[in-house]
């Protein structure tokens, strides 16, 4: 109990997943090893002027070979779960035809690794490491990578069947299209508009919904399919019914293009017309397709939006961030852990979502080793208590989540900010590979420990 005597109600479900998330092109570094073809963020980052610090992830944790160092830390945090990515082009080294023995073996040895731990592995097939071979036939702007997904996303959840019991299909797909096809802040970057950009889009949705069909048929009934999606989370400016009602329609709207579209197998009215011209052009069946029934959502939240009731067309009303609103290291962040009891509550509610997970919160911080070689990140610790509080509320009050997954477990290679914005609990140095955990990490050990915040 604390000091109001409450511990209690600031219980997590018995059985709750707690676990911690990386991605295989941040950590794994090892790109030239056993027959790995070349991926889109190899040729983005070795291009002169695209990652802010001229770094690239040749390297990065070195997580290919030191992988059991990083599955001991884990187990001593006591996490039960490890959501990693598997790389296509370790696979398919040319997107697709013959695959790779090798880099399929790695994954089954990672994956048994875990097992002996007591971890149980959570697997995201696409973590926006295209093969460059596919992108040189026009990447997601070509219907066909939507196929050579789901046959690669079949192969390897067969390769891997009964050792891995959820699988992800793809991480983001707003974020790899928003910022890899709609900007060049991110691989490939084509900065593409209008209708060229909806297509686009369109066919990652497809493929996400060829692949769960390819996941099914190459696995045993237990399996669990679902995919881990960036939101727009939101939250009502204030708790008020006409505010909560506004958040509510919010939820469907600002996410028509992706989760909407995939849960309802639609594209909204509203979305349709306000594109006009730039409409994707699409068939009922793909839309059946795109609307393939998943047993879970993961959804990434970071941060999230406030919404006001309006009198307009859509009922709502987005309010901006002041500049003074506080932010973390990194400039996207704004603290909102409201986001984390709304975020999920209204999805679910909306989407008529039955199981939740977190598969992404964290942040970036600037804390650094001090004179004893400590990282005391109490700004991390500041934030994850504050949403993780917020998520245990939102729990108490049905939201359906059913897992957590921090991230992450170590500093990695943050995309385009290279190695200036760090995210892990571990401290990573990046010259000799030493792994240092930070305060945050012993914070969210005890709340593994004791279930509750
Ligand atoms: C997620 N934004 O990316 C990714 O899934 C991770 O690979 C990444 O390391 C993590 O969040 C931290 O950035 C995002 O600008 C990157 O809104 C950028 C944004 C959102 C998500």
């Amino acid at each position: 109990t604390d000091a109001q005597g409450n511990a209690a109600k600031r219980a997590f479900p018995r059985g709750f997943v707690w676990g911690t998330a990386t991605a295989a092109y941040q950590v794994e570094g090892a790109t030239g090893a056993d027959g790995r073809g070349e991926s889109i963020w190899d040729v983005y980052a070795h291009t002169p002027g695209k990652v802010v610090d001229g770094s690239n992830a040749d390297v990065a944790d070195d997580d290919y070979h030191r992988y059991p160092e990083d599955i001991a830390l884990m187990h001593a945090l006591g996490v039960g779960a490890y959501r990693f990515s598997v790389a296509w082009p370790r696979i398919f080294p040319d997107g697709a035809g013959r695959p790779d023995a090798k880099g399929v073996d790695y994954y089954k040895r990672l994956v048994d690794a875990l097992h002996a731990a007591g971890i149980e592995p959570y697997c995201t097939l696409y973590h926006w490491d295209l093969p460059e071979a596919l992108q040189r036939k026009g990447g997601w702007q070509n219907r066909d990578t939507a196929k050579a997904f789901a046959d690669y996303a079949g192969y390897m959840a067969g390769q891997l069947d009964g050792r891995v019991s959820h699988f992800m299909t793809m991480n983001e797909i707003s974020t790899f299209i928003g910022n890899g096809y709609g900007s060049t802040a991110m691989a490939p970057g084509l900065g593409l508009k209008g209708q060229a950009l909806q297509q686009a889009r369109h066919h990652a949705l497809l493929g996400h919904g060829l692949a769960v069909q390819a996941i099914r048929t190459a696995t045993n009934a237990k399996t669990r399919v679902g995919s881990a999606e960036g939101i727009d989370a939101p939250m009502p400016a204030f708790d008020a019914p006409e505010h909560v009602a506004a958040a509510r329609k919010a939820a469907v709207e600002e996410n028509a293009g992706y989760l909407t579209a995939m849960h309802t197998g639609r594209y909204t009215d509203l979305y349709l017309e306000t594109l006009g011209a730039a409409a994707p052009k699409f068939t009922a069946e793909e839309m059946r397709i795109i609307g393939s029934k998943t047993d879970f959502q993961g959804l990434n939240i970071y941060t999230g939006n406030y919404y006001i009731a309006a009198d307009n067309e859509r009922g709502y009303e987005a309010v901006p961030f002041p500049a003074s609103y506080p932010r973390m290291q990194s400039s996207w962040i704004q603290f909102a852990p409201d986001a984390l009891y709304w975020g999920p509550k209204l999805m679910a509610e909306a989407l008529g979502i039955g199981a939740i997970y977190i598969t992404e919160n964290g942040t970036s911080s600037t804390a650094a080793p001090d004179a004893e070689g400590r990282v005391l990140d109490i700004d991390r610790v500041m934030f994850l208590r504050q949403y993780l509080g917020e998520l245990q509320r939102g729990i108490a009050d049905g939201a359906p989540v059913r897992g957590y997954f921090l991230w992450s477990l170590l500093d990695n290679f943050e995309w385009s900010r290279g190695y200036s914005e760090r995210f892990g609990i571990t401290w990573v140095d990046f010259a000799t590979q030493k792994r240092t955990p930070k305060l945050s990490s012993r914070f969210y050990r005890d709340v593994i420990a004791r279930n509750a915040i």
